[in-house]
């Protein structure tokens, strides 16, 4: 995945048609595509594929099963060609070495959510959530842009491993907050493709990070 953007898009449209769409009109932007299981249902998971052969994929499945589970999840996203997966952390170590394993590295933990609900049951394991990816030999986490000080805490646990921090927009986060908090990737949805203009949604929030970096 380039670093130069700094945008990731999430991709959470229920069509193939429209997930085509805004990609065409927004790829000049973004580093990489983020896609959920709304659009895999929908479009079916040939759209991991798809999307691959114009950006990198980040496979959204918040993986949270047993390590067998999760290393068969891992490789029918990747042998579809996800450059990465996302996957919870509260299910343990093992599980999540298997992720790390089956695809090869390019794993992010969730850690503490962006939504409201996020401070319930995530927000205080947190700490150990992010301790745990980097013990499990994961690329990244996310965390939240919604609590930028949540960012800058979570930075001091896992070194230089990477952010990808989504609750940029809708959710009420700003772009500019989360990475000055110590962000490398901003995650977007609705912010862009509920825009009736998505790419200059995409513009603005590519010029926003240009100016923070
Ligand atoms: O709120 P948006 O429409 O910009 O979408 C945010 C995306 O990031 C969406 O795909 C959601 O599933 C994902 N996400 C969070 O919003 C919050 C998290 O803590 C983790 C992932």
């Amino acid at each position: 995945m380039e670093k130069r953007r700094r945008l990731i898009l999430a991709l959470d449209v229920t069509s193939r048609a429209e997930a085509k769409r805004v990609v065409d009109l927004s790829k000049d932007y973004l580093d990489a595509i983020k896609i959920n299981w709304p659009l895999i249902l929908a479009a079916g998971p040939d759209i991991i594929t798809e999307l691959a052969e114009v950006k990198d994929v980040i496979c959204d499945l918040k993986i949270a099963d047993i390590p067998n589970t999760n290393r068969l999840i891992c490789e029918q996203a990747v042998g579809r060609g996800a450059s990465a997966v996302i996957c919870h952390g509260f299910v343990g170590e093992d599980s999540v070495k298997a992720c790390v394993e089956a695809a090869k590295g390019q794993v992010f933990v969730v850690t503490e959510m962006s939504h409201p609900g996020g401070k319930q049951f995530t927000a205080p394991v947190a700490d150990r959530l992010a301790a745990l990816a980097k013990a499990a030999g994961a690329r990244g986490i996310v965390a939240p842009a919604t609590r930028p000080e949540r960012i800058a805490d979570l930075r001091k646990i896992i070194g230089s491993m990477e952010i990808i921090s989504p609750g940029v927009g809708a959710q009420g986060g700003k772009a500019s907050d989360a990475l000055r908090a110590g962000a490398d990737y901003i995650i977007v949805g609705r912010g862009i493709y509920e825009s009736p203009d998505p790419a200059k949604a995409a513009r603005g929030l590519a010029e926003e990070i240009e100016e923070v970096l």
